[in-house]
């Protein structure tokens, strides 16, 4: 059974949990504090507790493919405050940035999990992690958010994806970062068209063959918005469908924005599960 220490919050996954999205960006209205923001950004992470998420991840950045880049203090500005106000609700704070400053100022403020979409890459983030004690995603991206869209390209999209996560993580226990702090991701609709999106949905079972803590995020994004034909708003039913393939396949974390639709799910998901072990275990006894 595996338990994740997250700072003073240990995760227990020995069932698929949901992750909430906690997007904070800048609202027009305030004044330079961002306290009406930093209020509702509040609000909502609340209200997702409350609806049974385990973790909120808070990301001061897009990476929505398009979107501006942001300066460390900015990202700062954005998250912190939050951070500090969460630091006691019983979930998970887990940040969604690449910057090593913001990352360390973060746990400081309160955060038990890292979730970076550039698996580590980006210059001091392996050395600011491996002193930090806290558990951390890696994710897989082709490309940059900007451009990651325009031509994705694999010879083999599990294949590659898996050996690209692989590596980091030796790159990550190599600088020092336990092995038992790291969780892995194949990062859908990073530098994915919808049929390699499809495909490493299919064949998931690869990715928790590497024996972490496997995350996976598809809520809303543009991969169902495809199939269904359905603006970024209309996503939910979709977004649930493959919320319950994932889990059912043994996906530990499910990245979601609709957090009490999608524990339902992952309820049923798992008495379904618990029940087969269950049903076979006394069927070999008989
Ligand atoms: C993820 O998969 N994704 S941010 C575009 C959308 C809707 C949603 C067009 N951070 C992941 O959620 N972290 C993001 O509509 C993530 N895994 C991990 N670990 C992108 C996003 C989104 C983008």
């Amino acid at each position: 059974m595996t338990i994740l220490d997250c700072g003073d919050k240990p995760l227990d996954l020995s069932q698929p949990r949901i992750m909430g999205v906690l997007n904070i960006t800048p609202d027009s209205f305030s004044d330079g504090g961002n306290f009406l923001s930093a209020q509702s950004a509040y609000d909502h992470a609340m209200a997702m507790v409350e609806a049974g998420a385990s973790i909120i991840d808070i990301g001061g950045e897009s990476t929505r493919p398009g979107a501006a880049e942001v300066s460390v203090d900015e990202e700062l500005d954005r998250v912190i405050p939050v951070i500090e106000a969460l630091r006691s609700v019983p979930a998970v704070i887990s940040i969604d940035t690449s910057k090593p400053a913001v990352m360390s100022a973060a746990v400081s403020a309160g955060a038990g999990l890292l979730n970076d979409v550039r698996a580590l890459q980006e210059p001091g983030a392996l050395e600011a992690v491996a002193g930090l004690r806290v558990p951390v995603c890696l994710m897989h991206m082709q490309g940059l958010p900007r451009t990651m869209q325009q031509a994705p390209h694999y010879d083999d999209v599990v294949e590659e994806v898996h050996d690209f996560l692989l590596q980091r993580v030796e790159s990550c226990v190599a600088a020092g970062i336990d092995r038992r702090r790291i969780l892995v991701d194949p990062g859908f609709g990073f530098g994915k068209s919808l049929q390699h999106n499809l495909t490493l949905l299919a064949q998931l079972n690869r990715f928790t063959e590497m024996g972490l803590p496997l995350l996976v995020g598809m809520s809303r994004k543009s991969m169902l918005g495809t199939i269904v034909d359905k603006p970024v708003d209309e996503r939910l039913y979709a977004s649930l469908a493959v919320a319950s393939l994932a889990a059912w396949q043994g996906a530990d974390i499910i990245r979601v924005h609709e957090v009490a639709e999608s524990v339902d799910v992952i309820k049923v998901v798992t008495a379904v599960m618990e029940n087969r072990h269950n049903s076979q275990n006394q069927r070999a006894r008989e």
